[in-house]
């Protein structure tokens, strides 16, 4: 059983997950129209993440006999100025998700939901990976100085991203 307070917020997260799956499946689509096959696979690999995360906090609420209640999903923005303001929207979009999961946090603690808190620790984990991850390829980014050989070298390497489901 679960407090309403905590249903409600885990929805609102469900819906904050879906809204970061469609983020980067539109970052996807534009890096494949610049032609950047490398960017677009990475971004369509976190695509299919998010929404791993968001089916973690569905399968959880089902688990716990709550209501599952789904939200319009806002509309993302198409287009960036270049890979590096992808990535550093990116960065900043997953700061965001981390305050967003230590309020569940602070929330599982007020209301001393263990199950809850023991399900959030698998995330606080997830975003602590996630901001290295784009902080990494941010800094790759920001020392080729946008020069071409360099774009082409780090899009051979996030080709390389193979999607693992996380549920
Ligand atoms: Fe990007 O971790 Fe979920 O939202």
């Amino acid at each position: 059983m679960i407090d309403k307070r905590m249903e409600e917020a885990i929805n609102k997260q469900i819906n904050e997950e879906l809204y970061s799956a469609y983020l980067y499946l539109s970052m996807s689509a534009w890096f494949d129209s610049i032609g950047l096959k490398g960017f677009a696979n990475w971004m369509m690999v976190q695509y299919k993440e998010e929404t791993d995360h968001a089916m973690k906090f569905y399968n959880y609420l089902q688990s716990q006999g709550a209501e599952v209640k789904l939200f319009a999903i806002k509309e993302p923005p198409h287009s960036w100025d270049s890979p590096l303001h992808a990535f550093e929207e990116t960065l900043k979009h997953e700061q965001h998700i981390t305050k967003c999961i230590n309020e569940l946090v602070d929330l599982a603690e007020e209301l001393k939901d263990r199950a809850t808190y023991n399900m959030l620790q698998w995330f606080i984990n997830e975003q602590v990976e996630e901001e290295e991850n784009d902080r990494e390829i941010i800094d790759k980014l920001k020392l080729i100085e946008g020069s071409r050989h360099g774009i082409y070298m780090i899009d051979r390497e996030l080709a390389q991203r193979k999607y693992t489901p996380e549920i």
